[in-house]
């Protein structure tokens, strides 16, 4: 019998031996050395608390399905002081190292901000103490200014001051959290920080308000001395018609405009990639260019539904891809991992699903990692980079990466070219056969892993 609340056995790594998925991992193996670092120094997996102990499985059709050992529980504190027990045991059987969680995941709401706080901090008092007991980290925490139907028009954005200043003392008191929890890295989704119509809303008042707000934490985390990573979640839609962290590229312009830019990095994830319109990997490349990967979440969405699913990751090209980023960085970002911000399908509604998605999810990231690095180690991707961008090694290309070239420079150097030439310095990328080189990697490195 398994000595666990979920009844559940530890999840050992099982190989590949069995095509058919169960309770065991086929690529995730902790302790594998991979491009330098053990599988679990790459990947720093993290449970979402809010996805995995606090989601129903609802869809806006229907009620939830889901099944979990807890549900017995009637009394909100009770309950939430016995689902901490539940998740660090799910942890561990699990064989994560991170979690993540919204201070209104773990802790009913009182009347007053003082009554929560009280609520807040005895379960706060329990995770300290699981944590002691089992070294379990915190990746990051955050706090919900979007449930509670006070945020209805926004928090740091809210045309209502009062509720402005309700935000910022809830999130005064989650910084206090993240400090006594260890966390390293805090996050800020702005969950209702947008609009839904442009003719209602002063969108400069609104974004010098939310820029003023983190200015306010940045302040406050020096005064307690918290060192947590402070980062920006973008999605471009949901709840909002309009949200303002739309994607990597438009958070980094507004902590650049704001003189936040050296104080956040951004927390990216799959599916709100998508939403707006990109991949995974461009907002990663993205972040990374501009020095502003912070951290990931994990997920995934479906091409034939346009919201934010939240899925388990599956998809082995994307899993590659995002590893392939990362290995090139170095790290996912300076205290960054994998945190699944995913939930099952509401047809996998048992508690064992719960385990069962997480190691779909670590055996994809796991299974990328070790294709990533194959390519890495033989340097497919910087080899065709290298020679794709190799006019800018020496003469006119040189002259435009040094500085030195001038409109006046590169027209006395074009005027005379002919236009065959011309095409004569363009080759074809076979970008078909890139894509199935790729495939071939991943055939391959899995079917020898
Ligand atoms: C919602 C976001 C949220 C953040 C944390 O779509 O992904 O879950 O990660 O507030
Ligand atoms: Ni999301
Ligand atoms: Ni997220």
């Amino acid at each position: 019998m398994a000595e666990n609340l979920w009844n559940i056995e530890k999840i050992p790594y099982v190989g590949t031996e069995s095509l058919r998925q169960g309770l065991g991992f086929r690529y995730y193996d902790a302790d594998r050395v991979v491009a330098g670092k053990t599988m679990r120094e790459w990947l720093r997996f993290g449970v979402a608390y809010w996805h995995t102990f606090e989601q129903r499985l609802v869809d806006p059709f229907g009620e939830g399905t889901a099944s979990r050992p807890f549900d017995s529980y009637s009394d909100p504190m009770d309950r939430a002081l016995a689902k901490i027990d539940y998740s660090f045991d799910f942890y561990t059987t699990l064989g994560v190292d991170y979690f993540c969680f919204h201070d209104r995941d773990i802790a009913p709401e009182g009347d007053t901000l003082r009554e929560t706080n009280a609520m807040l901090d005895k379960v706060v008092d329990r995770i300290e103490e699981a944590q002691k007991a089992t070294g379990v980290k915190l990746l990051w925490n955050t706090s919900s200014l979007f449930t509670n139907r006070r945020f209805v028009s926004g928090a740091a954005t809210s045309p209502f001051a009062e509720i402005y200043s309700y935000a910022a003392g809830q999130v005064k008191h989650s910084l206090e959290i993240a400090k006594r929890l260890g966390a390293e890295n805090y996050v800020f989704w702005g969950g209702r920080e947008g609009y839904e119509n442009l003719w209602n809303t002063d969108l400069k008042r609104e974004q010098d308000h939310i820029a003023r707000f983190f200015h306010m934490c940045v302040d406050y985390a020096q005064e307690i001395g918290l060192d947590a990573q402070f980062m920006l979640e973008p999605k471009p839609k949901e709840p909002t018609s309009h949200q303002y962290d739309y994607d990597a590229a438009t958070s980094i312009a507004f902590l650049q405009s704001y003189d936040l830019a050296d104080k956040f990095k951004l927390n990216l994830e799959g599916n709100h990639a998508n939403l707006a319109g990109h991949t995974y990997q461009h907002e990663i490349r993205v972040a990374r260019a501009a020095g502003m990967l912070g951290s990931l979440d994990a997920n995934q969405g479906d091409k034939l539904l346009g919201w934010d699913l939240d899925e388990f990751p599956s998809d082995l090209y994307e899993t590659t891809a995002v590893m392939w980023e990362v290995l090139a960085e170095g790290s996912i970002g300076p205290h960054g991992g994998l945190n699944f911000d995913a939930k099952p399908r509401r047809t996998s509604f048992t508690a064992e699903d719960l385990f069962r998605a997480h190691i779909v999810g670590m055996d994809s990231y796991a299974a990328g990692l070790l294709v990533a690095a194959r390519m890495h180690e033989d340097g497919y991707i910087e080899d065709l980079l290298a020679d794709r961008y190799s006019s800018f090694g020496s003469g006119i290309g040189a002259s435009i990466e040094d500085g030195t070239a001038t409109l006046a420079s590169l027209e006395e150097h074009s005027l005379d070219i002919p236009q065959a030439d011309l095409v004569a310095a363009t080759t074809s990328d076979h970008l078909e056969c890139v894509k199935a080189t790729i495939n071939n990697y991943i055939v391959d490195t899995l079917g020898r892993a």
